[in-house]
């Protein structure tokens, strides 16, 4: 399902990702642009203005865990529903995330790297990021019934 090209403009553009960053300005990005999306997180303290939550030690951790993760589905391109069947589990049973915010948050992250990479970021590589979150949101969501 994968081109040589598309694999090549997600991995080219990963190796250049820093998980910390990217993964903290994403989630941050994901509670304050959804406000509601904080209800998941409600043990994670002050997260009452975007200065609280961009500032928050717990939403940057977070973040980065969920975009280590990412990484996972990168090296694991071609077995994406493999690679997440135990966090759709997770994610379904445990945490009760409606996989619409799977789809929200790849989109949060398309704009993260956007702005991160400008002109990089040509429309090409966006096409098979936006492929990557989209099949990732699918995976994860793949436990629900
Ligand atoms: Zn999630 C958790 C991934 C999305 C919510 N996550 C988690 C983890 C991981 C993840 C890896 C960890 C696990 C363990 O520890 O074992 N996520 C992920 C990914 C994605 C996601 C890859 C993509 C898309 N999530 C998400 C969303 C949400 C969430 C969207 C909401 C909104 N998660 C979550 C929670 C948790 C998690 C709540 C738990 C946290 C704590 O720690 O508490």
């Amino acid at each position: 399902q994968w081109t040589a090209e598309e694999k090549q403009l997600i991995t080219g553009l990963w190796g250049r990702v820093s998980v910390e960053e990217c993964g903290a300005e994403a989630l941050a990005r994901l509670l304050i642009v959804y406000p509601w999306t904080q209800r998941f997180f409600d043990n994670f303290g002050n997260l009452s203005s975007p200065t609280a939550i961009l500032g928050n030690p717990k939403v940057r951790a977070h973040g980065k865990k969920v975009l280590t993760s990412f990484g996972e589905a990168i090296k694991n391109l071609d077995n994406l529903k493999g690679t997440y069947s135990k966090l759709s589990e997770l994610h379904c049973d445990k945490l009760h995330v409606d996989p619409e915010n799977f789809r929200l948050l790849g989109d949060i992250l398309i704009i993260v790297l956007a702005a991160h990479f400008t002109k990089d970021f040509t429309p090409a590589c966006q096409a098979a990021w936006q492929k990557l979150v989209g099949l990732v949101a699918h995976a994860l969501a793949r436990k629900y019934h």
